[in-house]
C-alpha cells in the first residue's frame, strides 16, 4: 500500500509541474509597451496607459543620449536608459492615477520638459 508520505511528495511534485508552466505562460502573455527616449529629449510616446492589476512589460530604449527613469508608484527602480541597451520592467500596476515620470538624468536643453505620463 502507498505510504501517506510518498503520496504527499507525489502530489507536491505534480502540483509543482502544474503551476510552473502556467506562470511561465502568463509571463509570456504580458503585453510589451515600448517607450523611446530620443536625442531631442522626449519620451515617445510621452503618455502610456496601463491597467491596475494587469501585468505589463514596460520597455525603454534610447535613440540618442543617456536618459533615466524611476517610479516608486509603479515599482521602477532608478535606471539609466542608454543607446543600444534597452531596459525592460515587468510590472503590475497596483495604484490608479496619473503618474508623471521625469527624465532623471540631465540630457540636454529640453531635459526639464522631458517626462513620461503614465
Ligand atoms: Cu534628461
Amino acid at each position: 500500500m502507498l505510504q501517506p508520505k510518498a503520496l504527499i511528495i507525489g502530489l507536491a511534485f505534480i502540483a509543482g509541474f502544474a503551476v510552473v508552466p502556467n506562470a511561465a505562460f502568463a509571463a509570456k502573455q504580458a503585453p510589451v509597451v515600448n517607450v523611446t527616449a530620443t536625442a531631442d529629449q522626449t519620451f515617445s510616446p510621452n503618455t502610456v496607459t496601463l491597467h491596475r492589476g494587469k501585468p505589463v512589460t514596460l520597455r525603454f530604449q534610447s535613440t540618442g543620449g543617456v536618459h533615466g527613469i524611476t517610479s516608486t508608484d509603479l515599482g521602477i527602480p532608478a535606471t539609466m536608459i542608454m543607446p543600444n541597451k534597452p531596459v525592460s520592467f515587468a510590472l503590475t500596476p497596483r495604484k490608479t492615477g496619473t503618474f508623471v515620470l521625469p527624465c532623471t538624468i540631465v540630457c540636454g536643453a529640453h531635459h526639464a520638459d522631458m517626462h513620461l505620463t503614465v
